[in-house]
C-alpha cells in the first residue's frame, strides 16, 4: 500500500505516461484516468490470487448471466473497497485536486435499462463483498443506454458513447476468445471477453464481470489474389453485421418486438459464456463433465439468457458426447431462473421460424425438450389438452422463453413476496401445481455500500458515530439505531444531514438549470423509468389538483413542496413521452406562477442514471412508489430511499409490502387498491374510469385540464393522455386510486407537520433497511439455490 507521499509522486508520473499532460494542464478526465490506472495496479495480484484460490479449492462457482449490467461509476467504489480511499483523498487534497470533481469525471457504465440491470450490479458487489465465488457474464455494448435530453419539453435521445475514452477497468482477453456459431449463411462470430474486476469490500476478494464483444473471426476472407470491389463490399457488410451484435443495448424494457438482432445478442451471450466456462472447468478439473452441476451454477436473469438451456444441452451432447438423459440431468441441475415481470407484453416469445433459421441445432433441441415435456404432462394429466397446450414450450408457432426457463431449471424465483405469490397463483400457476418444489422467493436488495456509505457519507458517518461500524459488515445491525429514533439529539443530527444533502442537490439543480429551489421545502421524489404502470401520470394529476387548490386559496396552509422527477422513456413509447411532456409543462406553469408564492416547484431532471440517482436519493424526504398493485415485481428504488431516511408513499405492490412490514404502519403511508382488488377490477371490467370521472369533481377538473387549454401548450398536446385515462379498461387504474392518493398526501402533510414524528419515522426506516441489503438477498441465493460458500 502506498503512503500519502508516494501517492503524491505517483499521480503526476502516471498522468504523464498515460495522457502526456502535466498536473497543471491535465483535465479532470485526465486525472481520473491516471488515478484509475494506478488503482488497476493494486487489483492485479488479488485478482489472480482469488481466481487461483477458487480453482485450487475446486470451489463451486456461480455465473450470473444477464443481458444488462448497470454498475455506474467504479473509481470511488474500488478505492473504498481496497481501503485506499482516505490516503488518496488526502494526497489529492495536498496536490490541490478536488476528489469529487475527479471521481465525477468518470463515465457511468450504463449497460442496462433500469431495475433489472442495476440489480445485477448490486448482486456482483454483494457476491464479492461476501467473499463468494460468483461472476457476471454479459455483453460489452459499444453504446449503453441512450442519453436523454429534454428539448422543447420533449425527450430526445443521444447515443451514450461511454467507450469514447479508454475504459480503464476492462482487461481485453484476446487469448480467451471463443467462436459462436450461427446457422448458414451467417457462420461463426468471434466473441472476445473483456474482464472487469469486481472488488469485495475490504476482503481481498476480486471476482470477475466478463463482458463479451463481437468481432469478425481471424483471417476472415483475407484473400489478396481475388480481392475485387465486390469482395470488399461483402467483407464490409459481414463485418458490420458481426460488429452490430455488441453495438447497442436495446433501450426498451417493455415490448418484446421479436427483433432478429436481439435474438442474436441473446445467443451470442449464452454461447460465449457457456463455452468459456466449460473450457475453464475442463482445463482445471479434468475432462469429465458428469459432475458439472456440483462444480458450477448458472443463473439466468430473466429469460433473456434462457437459450443457455439448449446451448448447454448442445455442448454436453454434441461436443462432449453425453446422451440426452445425462445432459438433461446436468443442465436442469445447473440452471436457475429469476422472473422480473408479470406484464404480458414483456414476456419473451420468439417465432419458431426465426429461431429455426438462425439457430437450427438449438431449435432442434428446444423442439425435443418440448416433445419430452409434453409427453410427461400427458402421463400425468391424460387427456387434459388445455393444460398441456397452456404449458408447452412451443405453441402457436412461438417458443415461450419463460416456459423454457421453468422446464429447464431447478429453481424459479420471483423478486418480492407478493410477486412470487402472483407467479405461483397466476402467471405460472400450472407450473407451480406441476413442480411446486421449484418455486421460491428471493426478495430483491441493494448494496448498502453504494447506496448509503458512498452516496450519503454524512448519514453513514452519523450512523457509525451512533452505533459503531458493524453495520457495514452486518447491515441488520442498523436496527441498533432504533433506540435513538425518538432521541431529540439524534433526530437533530439526522435532520442536519438531510438538509445538507438537499442543499447539495439544490445547488446542482441551480447550476444546471438556473432554477432556485427552496431547500426547506419537502423534496417529494419520483425517479425511475417512465412507464404507464408506474403511474407518474397519477403523480402529475395530484400536482395539478394541489396547484388548483392553492390557486383558489393562496392562503392554504400547506408545507411547501418540491416535486422532483427523473426517468427515461423507451424511444418508441409514445405515452411515456407524453407523460414527460406533461411534467415539463407543469413545471413551466407552476414554477413561473408568482401567485402561489413559491410554495410549489416542479422539476424534471434529465438523463436519470446511477450517478444522478446517487445525488437525488439522499436528498429525498418523500419517496413515491405508486405503481398499480400487482404490477411492479419488486422495485429497488423504494429500498434505496428508505435506506436514506425518506418516507414512502406507496401502494401495496412489490417490495413496498415488505417495507411496510419492516417499518410498521406509522412509518409509511400506504394507499390504494390491493393486488387482489386491481385483479378483480381487470377481470370484472367493472372499474370504468368514466364512473369515477363523473362522480369525483376533483378528478374531472384535473383530467379536463389536459384538453381545455389551461396548460401552457399549443394545440391538443395532451389529448392522448386524456383519452388514455378515460378509455374503459385501458389505463392502470389511475383514476380509481386518485382519491386515495390525495388522502395519502394529507397523511404525509400531517406527518411532516409533526417534527419529532417525522424524524422518528425517518430513523425507523433507516434502522429497518438492513434486510433490504443485497447481502441478505445474495446469502439467500447462495444457500437456497446455488449452494456456494464463502
Ligand atoms: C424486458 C424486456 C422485454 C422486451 C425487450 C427488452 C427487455 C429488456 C428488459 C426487460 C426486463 C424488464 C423487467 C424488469 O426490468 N423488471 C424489473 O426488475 C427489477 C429487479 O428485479 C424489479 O425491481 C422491478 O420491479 C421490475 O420491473
Amino acid at each position: 500500500m502506498l503512503t500519502k507521499d508516494e501517492c503524491k509522486t505517483a499521480l503526476p508520473k502516471r498522468l504523464l505516461t498515460l495522457t502526456g499532460a502535466s498536473l497543471e494542464e491535465a483535465s479532470a478526465a485526465d486525472k481520473y484516468a491516471a488515478l484509475a490506472s494506478l488503482v488497476r495496479d493494486y487489483i492485479g495480484q488479488s485478482w489472480v490470487d482469488t481466481t487461483r484460490r477458487y480453482d485450487n479449492q475446486r470451489q463451486k462457482q456461480v455465473y450470473y448471466f444477464s443481458i444488462e449490467f448497470l454498475p455506474g461509476r467504479l473509481l470511488d467504489t474500488n478505492l473504498r473497497n481496497l481501503d485506499i480511499r482516505e490516503v488518496w483523498r488526502e494526497a489529492l487534497a495536498e496536490l490541490g485536486i478536488d476528489y469529487t470533481e475527479l471521481t465525477n469525471a468518470e463515465q457511468d457504465a450504463g449497460l442496462g435499462n433500469g431495475g433489472l440491470g442495476r440489480l445485477a450490479a448490486c448482486f456482483l458487489d454483494s457476491l464479492a463483498s461476501l467473499g463468494l465465488p460468483g461472476h457476471g457474464c454479459g455483453i460489452r455494448y459499444t453504446y449503453g443506454l441512450f442519453e436523454q435530453a429534454i428539448v422543447d419539453g420533449m425527450q430526445v435521445e443521444k447515443p451514450d458513447t461511454w467507450l469514447k475514452e479508454l475504459n480503464i477497468w476492462e482487461y481485453r482477453k484476446a487469448g480467451k476468445a471463443v467462436l459462436v456459431k450461427f446457422g448458414p449463411p451467417l457462420g461463426g462470430v468471434k466473441a472476445v471477453p473483456y474482464d472487469i474486476p469486481v472488488i469485495g469490500f475490504d476482503n481481498r476478494t476480486v471476482n470477475t464481470l466478463r463482458l463479451w464483444s463481437a468481432e469478425v473471426r481471424d483471417g476472415f476472407n483475407v484473400n489478396y489474389s481475388s480481392f475485387g470491389p465486390d469482395d470488399y463490399r461483402k467483407l464490409l457488410e459481414y463485418k458490420s453485421w458481426v460488429e452490430s451484435i455488441s453495438q447497442i443495448l436495446y433501450p426498451d424494457d417493455r415490448y418484446e418486438e421479436g427483433r432478429q438482432l436481439r435474438l442474436v445478442q441473446e445467443y451470442f451471450l449464452v454461447s460465449a459464456g457457456l463455452q468459456s466456462i466449460v473450457r475453464h472447468i475442463k482445463r482445471k478439473q479434468g475432462p469429465d463433465l458428469s459432475h458439472l452441476a456440483d462444480q458450477i451454477a448458472i443463473h439466468i436473469n430473466d429469460t433473456h439468457p434462457a437459450l443457455a438451456i439448449p446451448e448447454l444441452m448442445r455442448i454436453l451432447m454434441d461436443e462432449e458426447g453425453l446422451g440426452w438423459d445425462k445432459a438433461w440431468d446436468i443442465t436442469t441441475h445447473t440452471i436457475s431462473y429469476t422472473n422480473h415481470t408479470v406484464l404480458p407484453e414483456a414476456l419473451e416469445k420468439w417465432p419458431v421460424g426465426q429461431i429455426q433459421s438462425l439457430l437450427p441445432r438449438i431449435y432442434e433441441i428446444i423442439h425435443e425438450i418440448n416433445e419430452r415435456f409434453c409427453a410427461q404432462l400427458w402421463q400425468r394429466y391424460p387427456g387434459d389438452w388445455g393444460r398441456i397446450a397452456a404449458m408447452a414450450v412451443i405453441g402457436d408457432c412461438f417458443v415461450k422463453m419463460a416456459h423454457l426457463a421453468i422446464v429447464g431449471s431447478h429453481s424459479v424465483n420471483g423478486v418480492a413476496e407478493l410477486h412470487s405469490q402472483i407467479l405461483q397463483s397466476d402467471l405460472f400457476s400450472r407450473f407451480y401445481q406441476h413442480t411446486p418444489q421449484k418455486f421460491n422467493n428471493k426478495t430483491n436488495g441493494i448494496t448498502h455500500r453504494r447506496w448509503l456509505l458512498s452516496a450519503n457519507p454524512g448519514l453513514a458517518g452519523l450512523i457509525t458515530d451512533t452505533i459503531g461500524p458493524g453495520w457495514l459488515q452486518r447491515p441488520n445491525d442498523l436496527e441498533k439505531l432504533l433506540p435513538f429514533a425518538a432521541d431529540t439529539a439524534f433526530q437533530q443530527k439526522l435532520a442536519a444531514v438531510k438538509q445538507e444533502r438537499k442543499e447539495a442537490l439544490a445547488n446542482y439543480i441551480f447550476n444546471k438549470y438556473r432554477l432556485a429551489l427552496d431547500p426547506h421545502s419537502l423534496f417529494d421524489v419520483q425517479v425511475k423509468r417512465i412507464h404507464a404502470y408506474k403511474r407518474q401520470l397519477l403523480n402529475a394529476l395530484r400536482i395539478m389538483e394541489l396547484y388548483q387548490r392553492l390557486k383558489a386559496n393562496p392562503g392554504l396552509d400547506i408545507l411547501p413542496r418540491t416535486f422532483i422527477f427523473a426517468g427515461k422513456a423507451a424511444p418508441g413509447y409514445y405515452l411515456a413521452k407524453k407523460i414527460i411532456q406533461l411534467i415539463v409543462t407543469l413545471s413551466k406553469q407552476i414554477n413561473n406562477d408568482t401567485a402561489i408564492q413559491d410554495k410549489l416547484k416542479v422539476i424534471f431532471l434529465e438523463n436519470y442514471n446511477v450517478s444522478l440517482a446517487e445525488r437525488i436519493i439522499p436528498a429525498a424526504d418523500i419517496s413515491e412508489q405508486i405503481s398499480t398493485a400487482g404490477k411492479e415485481a419488486s422495485g429497488t428504488g423504494n429500498m434505496k430511499f428508505m435506506m436514506n431516511g425518506a418516507i414512502t408513499v406507496g401502494t401495496l405492490d412489490g417490495a413496498n409490502v415488505e417495507i411496510r412490514e419492516a417499518v410498521g404502519d406509522e412509518n409509511i403511508v400506504i394507499f390504494g387498491l390491493t393486488a387482489g382488488e386491481t385483479a378483480a377490477c381487470y377481470q370484472t371490467g367493472r372499474c370504468n374510469p368514466l364512473t369515477i370521472y363523473n362522480q369525483d369533481e376533483r378528478v374531472r377538473n384535473c383530467v379536463n385540464q389536459l384538453i381545455d387549454g389551461s396548460l401552457p401548450v399549443f394545440g391538443d398536446e395532451f389529448r392522448p393522455l386524456y383519452d388514455y385515462l378515460l378509455h374503459p379498461g385501458g389505463a392502470f387504474l389511475e383514476l380509481q386510486d386518485f382519491a386515495a392518493y390525495l388522502e395519502a398526501q394529507t397523511r404525509i402533510d400531517r406527518l411532516f407537520h409533526d417534527n419529532p414524528a417525522r424524524w422518528q419515522a425517518a430513523a425507523t426506516n433507516i434502522a429497518r433497511s438492513g434486510r433490504f441489503s443485497s447481502d441478505r438477498t445474495i446469502t439467500e441465493y447462495a444457500n437456497g439455490i446455488w449452494h456456494i460458500h464463502p
